[in-house]
């Protein structure tokens, strides 16, 4: 028995907001566990104080598989992002604390490396064509082995993915939501330019990715696929919402384009018709907005039996909490794909000083005990909260879009 002795939770913005859940033990180690969710910060951090923690305390640490279904089944009101979120930070912080308990890296009781390092992307973007190709010249002089394209729509004044700061992409800019337009038909017109370019000047031994960010419906999205097909793209991502998982048939039955979706799935039923049907290629799911490391398991096993490999979400505003216990799950299963890699500035990773390391293209979650982050708590106080949104979206007559 490692009695949990408290639990509480932090909210920090070292140049966004982060909400973590740290957990103590009696005379045991402490766990980490992240529960972000962007926009939406203060939901999840009331979520567990007010109702998470208070069942927490005088539990067995041991006993993850129990206290998540005590949390997910005993709360009779099920899934949604806010409740898993908060249901993942526990689970993290409680996996955390059995390796830091055990003495092992994570992975390590995960089953084990299945291999030795783990394939990231990088992001490159740019207002234009080439300088897009320009940086993702870059990103391949780094050693990245895959890459992601996201470029300005000529005629439209910002678009999503494409940042101020070279290296650094933060969506979340503004205390209301920031407006943006869209068109539909612009923007079909220069992926396949950017793509053709990008395979002149790239070459063919890098893996090319793409992301729609939900805003296509699908025969757009299988008009695009196609058009894609001649540059071999790794993956088309989230290229209609997957709220009706059978809109994927229709574009499954046109493109041999790969496809991924998932980023904002929180649970194994937002999936199931996509993986069961094979209607997909990779599952974006991740360990803070999908249940924990607990709940992914699941997912990636079920993906397993299907032919679905796993490309979890890594996006700024999931913590470095996050990203080491995704390297750590994507070092053990059998069926990884690809993790995405979008780097945190220097303020946020000394605020969480971490083991996980860059080489090459690739990340490991190295040795330290459990997770391997810590959570500088002196340096967490200097930075409060700051609300922060995602943008919206309208058409070019004002109808909402999605963003
Ligand atoms: C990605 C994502 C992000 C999201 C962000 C929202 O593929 O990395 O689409 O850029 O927009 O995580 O909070
Ligand atoms: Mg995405």
């Amino acid at each position: 028995m490692l009695e949990i002795k408290s639990a509480r939770v932090v909210v920090t913005c070292p140049g966004r907001n982060f909400v973590t859940l740290k957990i103590e033990t009696a005379d045991g180690p402490t766990g980490l566990g992240d529960a972000t969710l962007n926009g939406r910060e203060l939901a999840v951090a009331s979520y567990l104080s007010d109702h998470v923690i208070p069942c927490l305390i005088g539990r067995d640490a041991h006993r993850i598989e129990d206290i998540w279904q005590y949390l997910y089944r005993g709360a009779y009101w099920r899934r949604g992002p806010v409740t898993m979120s908060a249901i993942a930070a526990v689970d993290m912080a409680l996996w955390d604390i059995k390796g830091k308990a055990a003495g092992l890296p994570l992975y390590q009781l995960l089953g084990g490396a299945s291999r030795e390092r783990v394939m990231v992307y990088g992001h490159a973007n740019g207002t234009t064509i080439g300088d897009t190709i320009d940086r993702a010249l870059e990103y391949r002089d780094q050693g990245y082995k895959a890459i992601r394209l996201q470029c300005g729509v000529p005629g439209l004044p910002a678009t999503y993915g494409v940042s101020k700061d070279k290296y650094f992409y933060e969506p979340a800019d503004a205390d209301l939501p920031t407006e943006t337009v869209w068109s539909t038909e612009k923007y079909l017109r220069v992926v396949p330019e950017l793509f053709a370019a990008a395979r002149e000047k790239l070459g063919w031994d890098v893996h090319l990715l793409h992301d729609v960010h939900h805003r296509l419906t699908p025969i757009e999205a299988a008009r695009l696929g196609k058009d894609l097909e001649p540059y071999r793209p790794f993956w088309l991502e989230d290229a209609v919402p997957a709220d009706n998982q059978e809109s994927f048939r229709l574009i499954r039955q046109h493109t041999t384009t790969p496809l991924a979706v998932g980023e904002v799935f929180n649970s194994i039923w937002d999936a199931k018709t996509l993986i069961q049907e094979q209607l997909i290629d990779y599952i974006r799911a991740t360990v803070v907005h999908a249940g924990g490391i607990t709940h992914l398991r699941r997912i990636a096993a079920f993906a397993d039996m299907h032919n679905v490999r796993t490309g979890c979400h890594g996006a700024t505003d999931l913590s470095p909490v996050t990203m080491a216990a995704a390297l750590h799950f994507d070092l053990s299963v059998p069926n990884f794909g690809i993790q995405e890699y979008m780097r945190h500035t220097d303020e946020t990773d000394a605020v969480f000083p971490h083991a996980y390391r860059f080489a090459d293209g690739a990340m490991h979650p190295g040795e330290a005990p459990g997770l391997g982050v810590e959570l500088d708590e002196e340096r967490a106080a200097r930075h409060p909260y700051k609300r922060a949104y995602l943008p919206v979206n309208r058409l070019e007559d004002g109808t909402m879009h999605d963003w």
